[in-house]
């Protein structure tokens, strides 16, 4: 069988997959989508829906957030509630203005396939990447059930289990963190939104309520390193959500719980981004803990900055904003999992930490959440890094005559 060639071949179709190969292809390279799930599943999987400000900018000037910023919610406000006092963090205004946007991962998901199927893109859905080879020029053979698939570039925007990490030297190897402690994850129907996230810090463990549509609210709960969800039913759940999140009559009510899952905290950076023709982005990079919502905003990041730097190298800008990809992404991705880490260190008390001293570190921490709320550098800097201020690195537009030719180019190389 004769190899099938791409220019840029994109393996994973989440949120970084799609930006990147929707960038990538309206520009005129020829980009090809291996996603190992079904249609149906990748676009039902409930993950993230805390989105930042520049994220939002970004895919607004894609024309990719039409339905976002139709139907998703602003949210500017979060409280922390500990040892009975419930503080009011309006980052909104401490930011200057910065706030999130709240609308679910599938639902961008979805839009995101739409738009790059309306541009004429086609994924090819339960078609997933076994391993990527190089041949003898160094350029990505990518092995799938179909048979092979010749690239000048492959990007692993596949996960945490990335199989594009895996042909790295080292593997795309880098430090990680297992924390402590694990998160108890909950979709739940609720009697009405949550109009801010509320975290509590209390003396039995963290809690967390986040908001993603009018009748759905997301929640966390802190348990032991390792616990089993099996020790978990369902009363437990909810008689310790609304102990630990102080729920009281105005809050939300807990309807059916939709899904429960233990997440394994951790974080986790690669050295590398980059291998020669080999890229990577998002979660198959870096992985960071739910807490801050980076993640998601992390892999459009990466996906927004790739994307222009493919372009001016495929396309005649030249190789320097490629060569410096990984460092600026790297850089980033570091300050994200400062960001996710401190706030982590807030919520959660020392592991182990007896009883008679929990009040003691719950005042301390009280102190540092007054910090945030109250107008100061300390919490502008919080709040501006919390929703997400600035821009992204924006791909450059390029003529489509010139694009497609030079595209051509590129593919017959
Ligand atoms: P994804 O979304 O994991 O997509 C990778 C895709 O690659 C496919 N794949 C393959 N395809 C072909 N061949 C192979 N060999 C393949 N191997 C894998 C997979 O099927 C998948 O479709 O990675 P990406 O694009 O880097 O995006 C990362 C985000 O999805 C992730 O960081 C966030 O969901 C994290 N996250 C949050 N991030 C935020 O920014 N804000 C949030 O509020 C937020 N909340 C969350 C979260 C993650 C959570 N969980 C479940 C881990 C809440 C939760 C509970």
């Amino acid at each position: 069988m004769t190899p099938r060639s791409t220019t840029v071949a994109v393996v994973g179709a989440g949120p970084a997959g799609l930006v990147l190969a929707h960038v990538l292809r309206r520009a005129g390279v020829a980009v090809t989508v291996h996603e190992r799930l079904s249609r149906p599943a990748l676009e039902n999987a409930a993950r993230a829906g805390v989105l930042e400000h520049r994220v939002v900018e970004y895919l607004r000037t894609l024309g990719l957030a039409d339905r976002l910023t139709a139907e998703g919610e602003r949210h500017g406000r979060c409280e922390i509630a500990c040892l009975g006092e419930k503080v009011l963090v309006d980052y909104g205004a401490l930011s200057g203005g910065i706030r999130h946007w709240v609308y679910p991962q599938q639902l961008l998901v979805r839009d995101l396939i739409a738009a790059y199927e309306r541009d004429g893109g086609a994924i090819a859905f339960e078609s997933p990447v076994e391993a990527v080879t190089l041949d003898d020029a160094n350029r990505p053979v990518l092995h799938t059930a179909g048979g092979e698939l010749r690239a000048e570039y492959a990007v692993g925007c596949d996960g945490a289990h990335s199989v594009v990490a895996a042909a790295f030297a080292d593997r795309a190897d880098g430090p990680t963190r297992r924390y402590p402690y694990d998160w108890l994850t909950v979709l739940a129907r609720i009697s009405r939104p949550v109009d801010k996230i509320r975290y509590a810090v209390h003396a039995d463990g963290f809690a967390g309520m986040m908001p993603r549509t009018a009748d759905v609210g997301r929640f966390y709960l802190e348990v032991p390193a390792g616990e089993e969800l099996a020790a978990w039913d369902e009363r437990r759940i909810r008689a310790e959500l609304a102990h630990r999140l102080e729920l009281e009559g105005s809050d939300p009510a807990l309807g059916g719980l939709l899904e429960t899952g233990m997440l394994r905290m951790r974080g986790r950076v690669a050295h590398r981004m980059r291998e020669g023709r080999l890229l990577l982005a998002g979660d198959a990079a870096h992985t960071v803990t739910p807490s801050g919502a980076k993640g998601l905003n992390s892999a459009v990041a990466d996906a927004a900055d790739l994307a222009g730097g493919l372009i001016a190298e495929l396309l005649g800008g030249g190789s320097a904003r490629l060569d410096g990809y990984q460092q600026r992404r790297l850089d980033a991705a570091w300050q994200t999992q400062e960001f996710s880490d401190r706030l982590l260190d807030l919520l959660h008390l020392p592991a182990g930490l007896p009883a008679e001293q929990r009040e003691f570190a719950l005042r301390l921490r009280l102190q540092r959440i007054h910090r945030i709320a109250r107008p100061g550098p300390e919490a502008t800097e919080f709040a501006r890094a919390y929703a997400g201020a600035g821009e992204l690195a924006a791909a450059p537009v390029w003529p489509s005559a010139q694009a497609a030719a030079v595209a051509s180019a590129a593919t017959a190389r």
